[in-house]
């Protein structure tokens, strides 16, 4: 759909500081402060100000976090050199990752084969694109662009700062000026068409634990056996909740087999609609198939079903 131009882009002419921005960031306080609720816990035992009791334990239960609502976390922050773009015509999307003492950060542990994971999305979750940008010496990410269609994009970094275990995904708005026209996302479906070929699901999203995805690839009704390793696996799955475009904790099950079945699991908290992003790719050519799938609640049984009351065929 919108797959970034190869145009050669206007060099950006802008001298953007982005140490001007660094002193800024000082205004943020600390972040990771307990909840609210936690607060209230430990004032109501009286150990508020000890300092000798344990932090209490504020992760969500179970983990299952999202992530991509927040510029900022961590001391980390996701810094674009523009907040608009033309629509239609290609321009460069330049942005730096600043760590906690406010330099840009240039030191990344890779995954999934890559320093860094950019995702554009428009915010209704109908414009998608998964590109890798390129760093520079100072740290800088840049890629070519094009944007076809007005509205708010989503700008989503995945990524893990050296020397810390865990990954960081931050995400910042880019306004494409113009009539916007929000589409509404395509119905449930456990089927996909991408470039020629069939993608079906075999899971569901079930709110409150970690659901597995199968997807299996035909081409013509065959089942494909032939993928290309994509991203150290034979897929890349992207999951997005409607309604705020959280991003949602993906990982890819291990499997030698080149196809055609790609497993996946996915970190679901809540109940609710998502559109799911399938990456894969066959000859050389990645393609990405679209699905939207409904999280059931934890409680039900049946939770995750696709499709159900839909007679749509499944196009995305
Ligand atoms: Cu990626």
């Amino acid at each position: 759909m919108n797959t970034p131009s190869t145009l050669a882009a206007f060099a950006a002419t802008l001298a953007v500081v982005f140490g001007a921005s660094a002193g800024a960031g000082r205004l943020v306080g600390p972040v990771g402060a307990a909840t609210p609720e936690a607060a209230a816990a430990a004032s109501a035992d009286g150990h508020a100000d000890g300092g000798h009791e344990p932090a209490p334990d504020t992760a969500p239960a179970g983990g299952l976090d999202v992530g991509g609502l927040s510029v900022a976390a961590d001391g980390y922050a996701l810094r674009l050199a523009r907040s608009t773009a033309p629509a239609g015509r290609p321009f460069r999307l330049e942005f730096t990752v600043t760590g906690p003492d406010g330099a840009p950060l240039v030191e990344y542990t890779r995954a999934h084969e890559k320093d860094l994971h950019l995702i554009v999305v428009r915010r209704d979750l109908t414009q998608f694109s998964h590109p890798h940008p390129t760093r520079d010496d100072a740290g800088r990410w840049s890629l070519p662009l094009t944007l076809p269609e007005p509205g708010t994009y989503k700008i989503i970094v995945d990524f893990t700062p050296a020397g810390r275990d865990s990954a960081l995904t931050l995400a910042a708005d880019l306004t494409v000026p113009g009539p916007y026209a929000p589409a509404p996302l395509p119905p449930p479906s456990l089927t996909a068409q991408a470039d020629g070929f069939t993608v079906s699901l075999d899971g569901g999203l079930t709110a409150g634990r970690s659901s597995e995805l199968a997807f299996t690839v035909r081409r013509d009704g065959r089942p494909v056996t032939d993928l290309d390793p994509y991203l150290g696996a034979y897929g890349h799955l992207v999951v997005l909740r409607a309604g705020d475009a959280a991003y949602l904790h993906v990982h890819p099950e291990e499997s030698d087999a080149a196809g055609p079945e790609v497993v996946f699991a996915a970190d679901v908290p809540a109940a609710g609609t998502h559109r799911l992003f399938l990456d894969f790719s066959v000859d050389g050519v990645v393609r990405t198939a679209e699905l939207t799938v409904h999280a059931g609640a934890g409680g039900d049984p049946a939770g995750g079903s696709a499709g159900e009351g839909h007679g749509e065929d499944g196009h995305s």
